[in-house]
């Protein structure tokens, strides 16, 4: 998205939980991963601000010095906060979608990071749901007013919560959102932004 909102078109190349030599040369073993003009660049906050110093004649992603630094506190809140959260509704769902290396892999390192199993996480997800509405709630009253974060147009802070919705809606039919929710709605205008670029990904339809 934040690549889409600078005018970009990158090429892209898919990464395996198992398969990671396509981005050995970085030195770490995480996606995302960036190069553009010799530079590489791992993470997305990094590659935000890569993006905005590198291409600043291009739609800003941040609105200015104030911007960013406030856009550093919604990444912690969506990371730290929002995430969790949603990670106990949806992971559950993801082994579907992955070959059976990654997804031995992806069991394994998960259920360890949250000490917990992938069933026994499919059997509190209802339970989880409670929680998951309230921590939506500072989304959920600044989009009453506004149609997005950042205000009359999409900008990083939104890209950044936006992601680990995307990231559900990929891996799971399990509902996080209900229709009505404002939250839905902005959602569905950031599915729609750049031509529809996050509604062409694939949904979960095997669930
Ligand atoms: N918030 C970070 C997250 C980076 C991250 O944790 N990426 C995961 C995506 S699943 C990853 O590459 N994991 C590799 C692994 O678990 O082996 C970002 O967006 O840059």
């Amino acid at each position: 998205m934040a690549l889409a909102h600078k005018r970009l078109d990158p090429a892209l190349v898919s990464v395996g939980f198992t398969a990671k030599e396509p981005i050995a040369f970085s030195g770490q073993d995480r996606v995302p991963v960036l190069t553009d003009r010799g530079a590489t660049i791992c993470g997305s906050r990094e590659i935000a601000d890569y993006l905005e110093d590198a291409y600043p004649d291009r739609p800003s992603l941040f609105g200015g010095a104030g911007g960013r630094a406030l856009s550093l506190f919604v990444d912690s809140w969506a990371e730290r906060t929002l995430f969790p959260a949603l990670v106990k509704l949806v992971l559950c769902d993801v082994l579907a979608h992955l070959d059976p290396a990654d997804a031995e892999y992806v069991r394994r390192t998960r259920e360890q990071q949250i000490g917990k199993s992938f069933e026994a996480m499919r059997a509190e997800r209802e339970r989880s749901v409670g929680p998951w509405r309230g921590c939506l709630a500072p989304l959920r009253t600044r989009l009453r007013t506004s149609p997005y974060l950042c205000g009359a147009e999409p900008a990083y802070a939104d890209y950044s919560v936006f992601g680990f919705f995307q990231w559900a809606r990929m891996i799971s039919a399990f509902p996080v959102l209900d229709t009505g929710d404002p939250v839905h709605a902005w959602r569905g205008r950031l599915l729609a932004a750049f031509g529809g670029l996050a509604d062409a990904a694939p949904a979960d339809d095997l669930s």
